[in-house]
C-alpha cells in the first residue's frame, strides 16, 4: 500500500488547498538553498547579500550576485517537483477545488512549468524596480519586468562569476549599473531581510490562508517569516498541514503529514490522486 494514502484521501476531500514552496524545490534543478552547505557566492553567505544594508553600501556587488542567479535561474529546468504541483492544479480545478501556490522562491521555475495561479510573495529575479519603491506585484512606472540577460556592461557571467579571483575582480562605478530613465538606480524587485512584503500580496495571501483547509508545505526551512507563520494560520482554523522535505524542519512533528526526501522523488507519486 502506498504510503500516502491517508494523505491523499485527506487531499481529495477538502475544498481550498493551498501550496507554499520554498529553495528546496528548485535544488533538483540545480540551484543552491540558502542555509545548505553550498549557499555560498565567492565568500559572502547568501543571507549577507539579501539585504537592503548590503545594496546601500555596495549595490555593485549585490547587483552581481542577483545578475549571477538570473543567469542561473534562466539556464536552469524546471524539475519533476514543478511539474507535479502543475499537475495537481489541474487536477484540483478539474474536481472544484481551488488551488494557490505560494512560492518563496524568485527562480520563476514555477511559472515556467506552468502552474497557474501563483503568488510570488518574494519578488523575482526578472522585475526589476526603483531603489525608492516600496511594492512590486504589478509592472508600473516604478516595476519592470526584464528578462533580458545583457541588461548592462559591466554585468557579464564573467563578472558576476561565483569563483572569481582577486586580479579578476572589476571596479564597477554605480553610474554603470541600470538606471531607470529619470536616472534612479534600479534594484531587483524581491525582499530583502527587514523589509515588508508588497501589501497587496500580503493581503491576497491572508486571504487564501484564511479560506485554506489543507496546506502543503514543501522544501522550506520555515525559519523566515512571514511564511514560517503560515501552518499556524492554517491550523488555528483546524486545517490539514502536510510537509515533503529532505529533512525534518522544527514543526515537522506538529503537521498532520511528514514526508522526508526529495521533492523531486516524492511529488509525482504523492500528488497521482484519484477521485
Ligand atoms: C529539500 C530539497 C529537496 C533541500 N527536496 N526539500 C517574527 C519573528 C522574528 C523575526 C521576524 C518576524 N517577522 C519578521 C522577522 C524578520 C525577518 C525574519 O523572518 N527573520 C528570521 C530569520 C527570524 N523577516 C523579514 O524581514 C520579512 N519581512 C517582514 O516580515 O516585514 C515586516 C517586518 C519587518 C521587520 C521586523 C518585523 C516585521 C522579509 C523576509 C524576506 C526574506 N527574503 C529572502 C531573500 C529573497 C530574495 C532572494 O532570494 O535573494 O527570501 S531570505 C531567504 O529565505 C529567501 C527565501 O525565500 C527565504 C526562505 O528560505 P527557504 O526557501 O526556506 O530556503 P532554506 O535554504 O532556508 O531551506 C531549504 C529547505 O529545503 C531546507 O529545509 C532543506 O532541507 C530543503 N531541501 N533540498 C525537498 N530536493
Amino acid at each position: 500500500m502506498s504510503k500516502f494514502k491517508e494523505f491523499q484521501k485527506a487531499l481529495t476531500k477538502a475544498k481550498n488547498v493551498v501550496v507554499l514552496t520554498g529553495a528546496g524545490v528548485s535544488a533538483e534543478s540545480g540551484i543552491p538553498t540558502f542555509r545548505d552547505k553550498n549557499g555560498l557566492w565567492r565568500q559572502y553567505e547568501f543571507m549577507d547579500l539579501a539585504t537592503p544594508e548590503a545594496f546601500e553600501s555596495n549595490p555593485a556587488l549585490v547587483w552581481q550576485f542577483y545578475q549571477y542567479r538570473r543567469i542561473m535561474a534562466s539556464k536552469a529546468k524546471p524539475n519533476a517537483s514543478h511539474y507535479a504541483i502543475t499537475n495537481l492544479e489541474q487536477k484540483l480545478l478539474s474536481n472544484n477545488i481551488s488551488f494557490t501556490l505560494i512560492t518563496q522562491n524568485i527562480d520563476e521555475l514555477h511559472k515556467r512549468a506552468n502552474t497557474k495561479n501563483i503568488i510570488e510573495m518574494h519578488g523575482s529575479l526578472f522585475r526589476f524596480k526603483n531603489e525608492f519603491y516600496e511594492g512590486f506585484k504589478e509592472d508600473g512606472i516604478n516595476v519592470y519586468s526584464n528578462y533580458n540577460l545583457n541588461i548592462c556592461d559591466v554585468l557579464t557571467e564573467k563578472t558576476c562569476a561565483p569563483n572569481i579571483s582577486n586580479d579578476e575582480l572589476i571596479n564597477i562605478d554605480i553610474s554603470k549599473l541600470p538606471h531607470d530613465e529619470n536616472g534612479v538606480l534600479l534594484r531587483p524587485a524581491v525582499v530583502w531581510f527587514g523589509e515588508a512584503l508588497d501589501y497587496e500580496i500580503m493581503n491576497e495571501i491572508n486571504s487564501t490562508l484564511d479560506k485554506c483547509d489543507f496546506l502543503i508545505i514543501i522544501g522550506t526551512s520555515g525559519v523566515v517569516y512571514p511564511a514560517a507563520n503560515f501552518a499556524r494560520l492554517v491550523q488555528i482554523n483546524y486545517g490539514v498541514v502536510s510537509e515533503f522535505n529532505l529533512e525534518p524542519t522544527s514543526l515537522s512533528k506538529s503537521f498532520d503529514y511528514f514526508f522526508q526526501g526529495k521533492s523531486g522523488d516524492l511529488l509525482p507519486e504523492a500528488f497521482d490522486i484519484q477521485f
